[in-house]
């Protein structure tokens, strides 16, 4: 892995992390308000994937989706004032943390029911198919999303007419309190796809890299072959579901395991690993602790100080967002008006009979 790319991944790793505990922080401020759905711990999953996609690709997300609209190159400035509810928030202030809409980089939004995604990835994929584009949509979606009558309905018509969408499930194993065993027959969330002759994969979502190369495989694969495929990511919440569960019904064990594998630390353990390549680095052997995907791979490394340099550029990047959002106006109600799509000129539409 060459040295920019890598340092593109760490930087995103961190920001992620450290804009997450930041809105967490705001909202027990009372400066976020409503639903605040947080990503600590799943966050090789989206910058893994989102690195995979091509700028052109579409990208379809859930209620849980400020870090993949992060990574896809949304300011940090207009996500945390869209969290924040202004006017200068990325989708003015009117739809808040599960609303992040950016047609721009193809982000066609955050969506808060459940199995919601879906149906409006394959309307874009449709549109794609249809005009013979040689882009793809990604459409996220949590392991309680599988039991939803548009899972189905949604594979079905995607395998039927090859429709370009890679499914992407982040399966953090709850939905809400609920353990996957509990929710779903078959808890192997990829082998649901065999149903609608998807090829389907699962890998490690705790592994950046892992992700990375499995996502690039898939859109390899529409993009070569047509059709749809699914990709099953095995990762971990660490917060509750929401800011108002604290996540109780867990066993505290299972969390500490899963802390003590945080997909980011362990990546900038391995990014920090001299690299074996002969006389590229100083000749120190690898870490034998790394996980698999990074132990005794050949790339470029970064030094402490260049991972302390991009903890603080994050640390700022963060800060600035926070600024940013307080000193933003709200909407007003005219701003209100100006965002609904029919009624511009405020004329009663059922009048007095
Ligand atoms: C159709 C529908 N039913 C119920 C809800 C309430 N609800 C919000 S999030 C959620 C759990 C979804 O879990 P999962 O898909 O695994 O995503 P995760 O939160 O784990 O990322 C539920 C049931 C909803 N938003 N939409
Ligand atoms: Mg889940």
């Amino acid at each position: 892995m060459n040295k920019d790319l890598l340092r593109h991944f760490v930087h995103d790793m961190l920001l992620a992390r450290a804009f997450e505990e930041r809105a967490a922080q705001e909202y027990t401020n009372g400066r976020i308000r409503g639903f605040l759905h947080l990503y600590p711990g799943e966050e090789a999953v989206a910058v893994g994937v989102m690195h995979a996609a091509e700028p052109s690709d579409y990208i379809v997300s859930t209620y849980r989706e400020h870090v993949h609209a992060l990574v896809r190159g949304i300011s940090a400035r207009r996500i945390m004032a869209e969290l924040f509810g202004k006017k200068d928030g990325v989708s003015h202030g009117m739809g808040g943390s599960m609303h992040i809409f950016d047609s721009e980089r193809r982000f066609m939004g955050g969506y808060a029911i459940v199995g919601e995604t879906f149906p409006i990835a394959l309307g874009i994929g449709y549109a794609l198919a249809y005009r013979n584009l040689p882009e793809a949509v990604i459409c996220f979606f949590g392991d309680g999303a599988v039991n939803q009558g548009t899972f189905h309905e949604s594979l079905n018509m995607a395998a039927l007419w090859r429709i370009p969408v890679l499914f992407v499930c982040e399966n953090n194993h709850y939905q809400i309190g609920t353990e996957i065993h509990r929710h779903s027959a078959v808890t192997d969330v990829h082998k649901r796809a065999c149903g609608y002759a998807i090829p389907a994969a699962k890998a490690d979502g705790m592994d950046v890299l892992t992700v990375y190369e499995a996502a690039r495989q898939a859109l390899d694969a529409i993009r070569n072959e047509g059709g749809p495929r699914l990709l099953e990511l095995e990762t971990y919440r660490f917060r509750g579901h929401s800011m108002a569960d604290p996540g109780a019904y867990r066993p505290s064990a299972e969390v500490q395991a899963y802390l003590r594998d945080d997909p980011v630390e362990a990546f900038i353990r391995a990014a920090k690993t001299i690299d074996p390549t002969p006389g590229k680095h100083d000749q120190s052997p690898p870490d034998p602790d790394l996980p698999s995907p990074f132990g005794g791979r050949a790339w470029d490394t970064l030094t402490p100080a260049e991972i302390e340099g991009l903890r603080a550029e994050v640390m700022a990047v963060v800060d600035d967002a926070v600024r940013f959002a307080e000193a933003s106006p709200a909407p007003t109600l005219d701003d209100a008006w100006r965002d609904l799509h029919c009624n511009h000129s405020h004329e009663v539409l059922i009048g007095p009979s």
